[in-house]
């Protein structure tokens, strides 16, 4: 079972590599929420030219549950954002200074 479970496993990584080089987006902005049991992080965001969106406020899905530990509500963020399964999903995340 293992052994071919392994290959595929790479290969979703892969794709996954190939698709945030396409589409994904840098960005800055503040914490406004965060929703641990939802998986889910609010960002008050500047405009994201690679998604054509301006400023606003909206949810994101967490890539990681470790991003919404390492940032509270009013932090100043960098992050990146990628579709992930049809979802804006925050990718990379931290603490601006
Ligand atoms: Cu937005």
């Amino acid at each position: 079972m293992k052994a071919t479970k392994l290959p595929t496993a790479i290969l979703g990584l892969a794709i996954a590599g190939a698709a945030i080089a396409q589409s994904a987006g840098d960005a800055t902005g503040k914490v406004a929420k965060i929703d641990v049991s939802a998986g889910k992080i609010t960002i008050d965001h500047g405009p994201i030219k690679s998604l054509d969106m301006p400023a606003m406020t909206m949810v994101f899905k967490a890539g990681e549950d470790s991003m919404l530990k390492a940032v509270k509500p009013g932090d100043r963020v960098k992050f990146t954002v990628d579709r992930v399964n049809g979802q804006l999903t925050v990718i990379k995340l931290e603490k601006a200074k």
